[in-house]
């Protein structure tokens, strides 16, 4: 564990305490509070204004046409979408409503210019939400052109269990729980590596109006 204070994200992002990093197999970073409890509400209502322009869809696994658990949208120049015909893919527009994708919030690309040190900012943010039963299975992040920008991404609401492992599909893995300002970090040899969420535990946050989790997951695309 390296206990590090970031002194430009403290005075962007207004945070007043020291940030802890913790370090994880394959150098996968997790930032536990990252956002304190009125950048997590700004950030929400900023995820309502994008959910009333760009709503929520189910995505659907390439080939078979299943529903995945999760309910997603995005925001950014370009949006993660997947289909049973298509398959996983980024484009320029929502499946539903056929228009561009509303901006990332500002605060999110501070994050990122504090963070993920890659010289190009990201082009997509997934916003995937979790009711009570939604998990997300193991998988690497693989459909962007470019593998040397990290992935970024932020817990809100409630509580999950966050699952990494290595490289390969049945390398060990590790669990832990992600709360509420939470913010992960795939990056080096964990930018590839297998992840997944197994378990989101209702009731640990009041953050959010109901019960469930937010995720926001940025992204770089192209190169
Ligand atoms: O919800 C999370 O924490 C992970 C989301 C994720 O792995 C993804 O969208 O690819």
């Amino acid at each position: 564990m390296q206990g590090i204070v970031c002194a430009n994200l403290k005075k962007k992002l207004r945070i007043g305490k020291k940030m802890q990093i913790e370090d994880l197999p394959h150098n996968a970073k997790w930032i536990p509070q990252c956002l304190n409890q009125q950048q997590q509400e700004n950030l929400i209502e900023e995820i309502r204004s994008i959910t009333a322009k760009a709503p929520l869809f189910i995505p659907k696994m390439p080939k078979t046409g299943k529903p995945m658990s999760v309910r997603m949208t995005n925001c950014g120049s370009l949006g993660w979408v997947t289909t049973k015909e298509e398959g996983y893919r980024y484009q320029a527009m929502h499946p539903e409503t056929g228009t561009p994708w509303p901006k990332i919030p500002a605060l999110l690309l501070d994050l990122w210019d504090e963070f993920a040190n890659y010289p190009k900012p990201p082009q997509a943010c997934l916003v995937n939400f979790y009711e009570a039963s939604a998990k997300m299975g193991l998988h690497q992040d693989k459909d962007e052109e470019d593998f040397s920008a990290p992935v970024l991404s932020v817990s809100l609401g409630d509580t999950c269990l966050f699952r990494i492992g290595g490289q390969n599909r049945k390398d060990p893995t590790k669990s832990f729980k992600l709360a509420s300002g939470d913010v992960m970090l795939l990056t080096d040899k964990s930018r590839m590596a297998f992840h997944g969420v197994d378990k989101i535990y209702l009731g640990t946050s009041t953050l959010l109006r109901r019960e469930g989790r937010i995720n926001l997951t940025l992204r770089r695309v192209t190169r």
